[in-house]
């Protein structure tokens, strides 16, 4: 049986995840708030779910865009510069697209720059003509080359691109950058970016259908419950009456602010869901436009 004929019998959802690196832990703290659970055990790969459908293969993030394209797992949790230097690839091999991304997770943010000696004046491009760019996406880098007619040359290297300048294996990078630090610490600057990244949810070019396809509706409900949930925070308080639209107008941000009259008495009382951090200032703003009996509670989970 080939590979796509196997996929097609399978009843179960199959997720991967990084077994470990940057996105391991955040990626299995996603699925868990999504309420999944798996058996996990040290050194084994493949973890059935517990009371659903959905299994975990633990691989390289390297690997889990080949494996949504061969079938072997429906979904993946990989960073975007790995599904486009995959989508690059096979699109230079004449492959049809075979994975596409379905939901960015807001984790493991960063950006693939172009990065040049500190002491080099920028300009723009025409600058990289005729050098060496050293990189651990080859396709994705050579691919800009040529379609902004830059005429440099590709270095490909697996790892520890930053140091390719002083080894004199290159003349720039172009390299994942978060916080810039190990760019500062190799003498390179960022010049410009060639794509901003983080882990997204990929999953296959065409719609699951039978019964994983009904599984993945399920997850992509509860993924996108629990990505909303996140950065959300419940503000409930009370008002005398004059104050209300004050207050209303100290959460113009906020999503559908209610307002409702405290049975027997004069008071409203007041919630809304907002976004981001609640800081103490915005509190204290609240306060003194005559909100009481305030509280800010964490939302775990929101359904449309
Ligand atoms: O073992 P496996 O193959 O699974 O993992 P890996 O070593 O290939 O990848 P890993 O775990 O390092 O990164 C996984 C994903 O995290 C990447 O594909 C990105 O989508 C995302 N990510 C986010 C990053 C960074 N930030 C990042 N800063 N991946 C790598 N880096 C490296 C970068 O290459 C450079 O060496 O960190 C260094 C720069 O960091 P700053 O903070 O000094 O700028
Ligand atoms: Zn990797």
């Amino acid at each position: 049986m080939n590979v796509s004929a196997r996929a097609a019998v399978r009843d179960r959802l199959r997720i991967a995840i990084q077994k470990s690196g940057r996105l391991g832990t955040p990626a299995r703290a996603l699925l868990a708030a999504c309420g999944f659970t798996w058996c996990e055990e040290r050194e084994q790969l493949f973890c059935g779910g517990v009371d659903q459908p959905i299994d975990l293969l633990l691989v390289r993030d390297d690997d889990i865009p080949g494996l949504i394209a061969d079938g072997v797992c429906d979904f993946g949790i990989v960073g975007r510069n790995v599904l486009a230097e995959e989508a690059a690839r096979r699109s230079e091999s004449n492959l049809a697209d075979a994975f596409t991304e379905f939901r960015a997770l807001g984790i493991g943010r960063c950006r693939l720059d172009i990065a040049v000696p500190v002491e080099w004046e920028w300009r723009d491009t025409s600058v990289l003509a005729g050098l060496r760019i050293a990189t651990s996406h080859p396709c994705l880098v050579g691919r800009w080359i040529r379609e902004a007619a830059i005429g440099a040359e590709v270095v490909a290297l697996a790892g520890s691109v930053e140091i390719a300048p002083k080894l004199g294996q290159a003349d720039v990078v172009c390299d994942l950058v978060s916080t810039g630090a190990t760019l500062a610490a190799n003498r390179l600057k960022p010049v410009m970016t060639l794509l901003d990244s983080e882990a997204v949810l990929a999953g296959p070019a065409t719609r699951l259908d039978g019964p994983r396809g009904a599984i993945a509706d399920v997850l992509l409900q509860r993924l996108d419950s629990a990505l909303r949930a996140e950065d959300r925070r419940l503000v409930m308080f009370e008002a005398e009456r004059d104050r209300v639209p004050a207050l209303l107008d100290l959460l113009a941000d906020a999503e559908t602010p209610t307002t409702m009259r405290i049975d027997g008495s004069e008071m409203y009382a007041m919630q809304a869901v907002c976004r981001g951090a609640f800081t103490w200032q915005r509190l204290d703003d609240l306060r003194r436009a005559g909100a009481r009996r305030l509280l800010v509670a964490a939302v775990e989970r929101m359904l449309a």
